[in-house]
């Protein structure tokens, strides 16, 4: 079968040959991709200093082998703790880890929080599609109560986790959630953390079409209507006092302290002075 594709200004941070990607039809996990490398051409206009990390599962498959980069594929829930290796070793360069909520959630939560709390200087972008896409859709901690999944198939008897609430209490620089709509509050977003230290998280509601979708809003034009119609940014919430019972959008927390990097760096130095004046 022979298809025509035509050239793309991002194309270069593609490795082409796996375009058509491995998606499923109406799945957002490229459209984050897009907004990401949008981000990217803006502000750094290559991928010389990236390093990206990720874990098992649908949404770690975007910038492995999708992007034209230096990659890391690493074990299911731990991409954050090689992350933090690749930039405590070369601080020089920008560490991102693109995964799913199950990945960094369920088997890998330890380390987020973990991570957050040393606000470790890297970025992590988090698909949220509310499910394990890739094992066929069982239950995650992000399910909603009452969801139907194919370990749930009478509604979810649990209740779902925040996960951006979580990282910013357990002490991120930067957390933001939107929605696979929010393309231009995403691209800014993502330029915004791109530029600072610490540790950054970025959630993203996204469509699982597969598993989620189907068993839950029928089709996608359900769940994006769900999306528009369900979400309230934070700053709209806080000036009318209430969230009005919807998923809260926006950027949640803005901060500089000191990064992990930099905080080791200056602990260095005082333990060589130190050591020095003690000769
Ligand atoms: C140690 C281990 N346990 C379980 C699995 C099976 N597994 C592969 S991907 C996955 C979950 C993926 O869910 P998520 O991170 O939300 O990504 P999605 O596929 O939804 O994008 C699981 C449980 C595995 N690969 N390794």
């Amino acid at each position: 079968m022979s298809s025509t594709r035509y050239s793309h200004p991002l194309d270069k941070y593609l490795r082409t040959e796996v375009i058509p990607h491995v998606m499923c039809p109406g799945c957002g996990n490229m459209s984050i991709a897009n907004a990401f490398l949008r981000a990217v051409d803006k502000i750094f206009g290559s991928f010389e200093k990236f390093v990206f990390v990720s874990g098992i599962g649908c949404a770690a498959w975007i910038p492995s082998p999708h992007f034209k980069a230096d990659t890391i594929h690493t074990l299911h829930g731990r991409p954050i703790p090689v992350a933090i290796g690749v930039k405590l070793a070369n601080p020089d360069l920008h560490v991102v880890v693109i995964s799913g909520d199950g990945d960094l959630v369920a088997i890998g939560g330890n380390h987020l929080i973990h991570a957050a709390r040393r606000n470790a200087d890297i970025l992590v972008i988090m698909v949220n599609n509310f499910n394990y896409g890739m094992t066929g859709g069982q239950l995650a901690p992000t399910t909603p109560h009452g969801a139907i999944t194919i370990t749930t198939p009478y509604g979810n008897p649990e209740h779902e986790i925040d996960v951006s609430k979580i990282v910013a209490e357990a002490g991120a620089n930067y957390v933001a959630r939107w929605t696979i709509l929010h393309q231009i509050q995403l691209e800014n977003s993502f330029k915004k953390a791109l530029q600072m230290e610490g540790f950054r998280f970025i959630e993203v509601l996204s469509p699982c079409t597969s598993r989620y979708v189907p068993r839950n809003f029928g089709n996608l034009k359900n769940i994006l209507d769900f999306f528009k119609k369900n979400t309230i940014d934070i700053q709209v919430a806080q000036r009318k006092g209430s969230t009005e019972g919807k998923i809260v959008i926006g950027e949640f927390v803005i901060r500089d302290r000191p990064g992990l990097v930099r905080s080791i760096q200056e602990l260095r130095s005082r333990a060589l002075n130190a050591w020095r004046s003690s000769r």
